[in-house]
């Protein structure tokens, strides 16, 4: 029987290239992979093992005849039309879990830069601690303040129970009622941004999480509060973000994502007051990466071997998936 093609869109060690080829004839792209490239590759793929920054668009699905599985690197989906892999019978495949703990430790990680003001200390430490210069001002505690998550799924419980640990008490909003600790969870979203001294942001981007934290939401916080956001770019108007801090209507922020990454070298959020900005580095961690990477392979096998893969976003294009 023909062995199935899998085009490798991205970056590998040569222990996963041989685990895959161990089962697929393998086609490895150049990273980045340009769009012509996958292209051509995609004429003849069955699966495809990709990173989810790459946008896997209807039109490059269209050109896709064969293909069965696309099988993202990351949890999040927000750059793959679903709903036209789902139309062709391609399953579309993502790694949740397994990033969870990683991306609540960069969460708490900025949130404790924030309230102890790291990065201005680190700066004044190596500058000598110059006595003509003011030390920083003083930070604050984490016991007792109160941390609004939104989104209360993996990702969010798990920063809920580090910061429970923390002393902070927790309020969360999630759509799903149900999501956490009933006696935790805030009615509404403004209520949440009212009372918290630190939001912190956990929901996938999809059209109604965009642009969720905008300037009337950012007018709610208090001027104390600070924001954190290890989730997507697109859920924080960036503009908006941008003037309150430079208004001083919230006291800093950490950001992980931006709305475009990287950023343009003249956009205003590099020079925004206020702000620490990481380079989307939540899951980027060795075990982490590597976990990922595993279930992202075993994704792709499952489906090209007809068997139901370990974490599918669309179970409805697994019937024709895996019958092909
Ligand atoms: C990045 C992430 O995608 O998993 C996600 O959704 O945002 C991160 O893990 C990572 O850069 C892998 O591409």
């Amino acid at each position: 029987m023909d062995r199935p093609v899998a085009v490798l869109a991205l970056p590998l060690p040569e222990e996963a290239i041989s685990r895959i080829a161990a089962a697929c004839d393998v086609r490895s792209l150049p990273w980045p992979p340009s769009r012509a490239e996958l292209i051509h590759a995609l004429a003849e793929a069955e699966g495809l093992l990709v990173s989810n920054q790459t946008p896997i668009t209807a039109d490059l699905l269209e050109v896709a005849p064969r293909l069965r599985v696309l099988s993202g690197f990351g949890v999040g989906y927000d750059l793959f039309d679903v709903g036209a892999a789902t139309a062709r019978g391609v399953a579309v495949c993502n790694t949740p879990d397994v990033l969870s703990d990683a991306v609540a430790d960069l969460t708490m990680a900025l949130l404790l830069a924030l309230a102890r003001r790291l990065f201005e200390n680190a700066a004044y430490a190596r500058e000598g601690w110059p006595a003509r210069l003011p030390p920083p001002p003083l930070g604050w505690d984490l016991r007792g303040k109160t941390l609004g998550i939104v989104g209360m799924g993996r990702i969010g419980r798990a920063v809920a129970h580090r910061a429970r640990a923390f002393g902070m008490r927790i309020r969360w909003f999630d759509i799903r009622p149900d999501a956490g600790d009933p006696s935790e969870r805030a009615p509404s979203l403004a209520s949440l941004l009212a009372e918290a001294d630190a939001v912190t942001l956990h929901v996938d981007l999809n059209p109604s999480t965009a642009g969720l934290i905008g300037e009337r939401e950012l007018a709610l916080m208090k001027p104390t509060a600070v924001l954190v956001n290890t989730s997507r770019g697109a859920v924080v108007d960036q503009p908006s973000l941008v003037a309150a801090l430079r208004a001083g209507r919230i006291a800093g922020a950490a950001l992980d994502v931006l709305e475009t990454e990287p950023p343009a070298p003249d956009d205003p959020i590099l020079r925004a007051p206020n702000v620490i900005l990481l380079p989307h580095v939540g899951s980027a961690t060795a075990e982490t990466r590597a976990a990922m990477l595993d279930l992202a392979i075993e994704n792709l096998l499952a489906v090209l071997a007809g068997r139901v893969p370990p974490a599918c976003v669309n179970p409805e294009a697994l019937p024709r998936a895996l019958r092909r």
